[in-house]
């Protein structure tokens, strides 16, 4: 894809071609051929907006508050972007998440975009796409971004790094919940939503919440919120919206947040590095004769796969 092309696409959104946004959404998730320019070119406008994940066991009530959450920022004028991460596509033979979420949004409305992402391969990789994805939005010009993780602790977890606050969802009656919470998504959590708040046993569930989270470490400062809601009621959607907002401005001025950001960034370069310096590896050893003739060896164990490694990475220098 040309320069020109890549910048009109990621610079498609509001007002833009959205139809260009969905394309190049595709390339960055397919690793197509012009994905690195997309990205390349929408980073300089990136870094600004929140990125909120939402994560939660199945079936708590994540989707339905994501479109009540859509519609209160949308009122707001705010403009909103969603990615709903579904692990289970791969597996369950095309179960699509697109099927499950649904918004009460006009087709015409230009201020929100939503993308459903399979979760293809390991949950390294599915954060990497969903932060690429996450910022041609924001290139876009999407204010707000939100992404839903489906029931699945290890992906909730893998996200973690991408989302700037992380919501995670429960319902009442959380009972062994809040016992496995404390070794996973508790950690990850910079409010929690104690969603169906319609039914029995909310009262019980945020106060158990409320003592788990005053126990929690708090290394930065930051105590968890915890917001009551009900997307039946409805009710406790713009609290919920106040308490992320509460955590982005807390995040804004924390030392401990920057730095954990610059830890994030030096972490995706030094896996782009380890992808580029494998891949050309691989190339180089298949085509270079001399390399050929080192894994040659190698096959004959006269040689062990790490000299050979350090051979390879050596004659690479010179
Ligand atoms: N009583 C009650 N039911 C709710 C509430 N919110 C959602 N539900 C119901 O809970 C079910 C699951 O809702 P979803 O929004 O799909 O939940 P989810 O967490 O996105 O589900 P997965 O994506 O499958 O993990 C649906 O039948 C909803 O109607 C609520 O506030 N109160
Ligand atoms: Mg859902």
């Amino acid at each position: 894809m040309s320069p020109r092309r890549a910048r009109a696409a990621s610079e498609g959104g509001p007002a833009g071609d959205r139809r260009a946004l969905a394309r190049a959404i595709t390339a960055v998730e397919t690793g197509a051929d012009g994905a690195d320019e997309l990205l390349r070119a929408a980073f300089p406008r990136t870094g600004h907006v929140p990125i909120v994940g939402i994560a939660g066991p199945l079936g708590v009530g994540k989707s339905s508050l994501i479109n009540l959450l859509v519609g209160h920022l949308r009122d707001m004028g705010r403009t909103v972007g969603v990615i709903a991460v579904d692990p289970s596509s791969p597996f369950s033979g095309g179960s699509v998440l697109g099927d499950r979420i649904r918004f009460d949004r006009p087709a015409a409305d230009a201020g929100f975009f939503f993308r459903s992402m399979a979760s293809r391969g390991a949950p390294g990789g599915i954060a990497g796409t969903t932060r690429d994805v996450a910022r041609l939005l924001e290139a876009a010009g999407f204010s707000v971004i939100l992404v839903e993780t489906v029931g699945s602790g290890q992906v909730d977890v893998a996200i973690r790094d991408v989302a700037t606050t992380r919501v995670v969802v429960l319902v009442p009656h959380l009972g062994d919940e809040v016992q496995t919470l404390k070794a996973g998504l508790f950690e990850i959590a910079d409010v929690f939503c104690v969603n169906k708040s319609d039914l029995p046993g909310a009262d019980v569930a945020e106060r158990d919440l409320a003592e788990v989270a005053s126990m929690g470490p708090a290394p930065d400062g930051w105590r968890p919120r915890i917001v009551r809601t009900s997307t039946l009621a409805p009710s406790g959607v713009p609290e919920l919206w106040r308490a992320i907002e509460a955590h982005e401005r807390f995040s804004a001025d924390s030392p401990g947040r920057l730095a954990d950001r610059r830890r994030r960034l030096e972490e995706e370069i030094v896996g782009r590095v380890r992808d580029l310096v494998a891949e050309e590896a691989a190339t180089r050893l298949r085509t270079e004769p001399r390399l050929r003739r080192l894994v040659d060896r190698v096959v004959a164990h006269e040689l062990d796969p790490r000299t050979a490694a350090e051979r390879l990475l050596a004659e690479g220098r010179r």
